[in-house]
């Protein structure tokens, strides 16, 4: 008795409760608190002094930041949930960043834009359609946990798409590139779905 008021007394947030947590947890997939490290090669050495993001392809004028330039841009915390296609999910992931909406005010996008590829350090790339991006959906990050990205997590920057499996969250990433037409990217060429939503649970093509 006594233990279990002292346990609720010392509950500092209320706990979401365990149902509500479960419709959060896409089709297939279980919840996990760690975080695994997932790359297809080694962690690149990235040097700040040589880092860029660019924005290209089909915009009016392209745009890029030196790593001083990008940090000064506007940036938001994100409270997201991930969920990897080898099925874990873990909610409420926390990044610092911009999002790609801010990044965008700098352009003028072609109309006839549909697409991106999102391309980063060693030729990872992989692609998204503009859609899954905008209106608040994505972001370039430099911070996890209140602490500067860990270079096995993409540090110094990785985009990170909430709304489709985790391989679509280019590490290192290095720019977006703009384009009509639908391109596979590393993944996607391996077998890995074009579009990747985890709640239809878009896994393979
Ligand atoms: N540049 C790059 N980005 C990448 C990958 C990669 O190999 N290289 N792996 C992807 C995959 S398959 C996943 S599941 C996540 C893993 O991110 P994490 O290692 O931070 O968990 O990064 C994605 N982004
Ligand atoms: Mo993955």
């Amino acid at each position: 008795m006594a233990d279990k008021f002292i346990s609720r007394g010392f509950v500092g947030k209320r706990r979401e409760p365990e149902a509500a947590k479960a419709n959060r947890i896409p089709p297939g997939q279980y919840l996990t608190t760690d975080f695994p490290v997932l790359s297809a090669g080694p962690t690149p050495r990235v040097s700040l002094a040589n880092w860029s993001f660019a924005i290209e392809g089909l915009v009016k004028q392209p745009v890029k930041w030196t790593w001083d330039e990008f940090l000064k841009l506007p940036a938001q915390t994100f409270v997201v949930d991930i969920s990897c296609v080898t099925k874990w999910t873990k909610l409420d992931t926390k990044w610092k960043g911009v999002s790609v909406d801010t990044l965008f005010e700098h352009v003028e996008l072609d109309p006839k834009a549909m697409f991106v590829t999102a391309f980063a350090e060693q030729g990872y790339t992989t692609n998204i359609p503009l859609p899954d991006l905008i209106n608040g959906r994505a972001f370039v990050a430099y911070e996890y946990d209140d602490k500067p990205l860990a270079p096995e997590h993409g540090g110094p920057a990785r985009l990170v798409v909430p709304g489709l499996y985790f391989w679509k969250s280019a590490k290192w990433v290095r720019g977006l590139r703009l384009m009509e037409k639908d391109k596979s990217g590393f993944w996607e060429s391996a077998g890995y779905n074009n579009h990747g939503d985890p709640w239809k649970e878009e896994r393979y093509s």
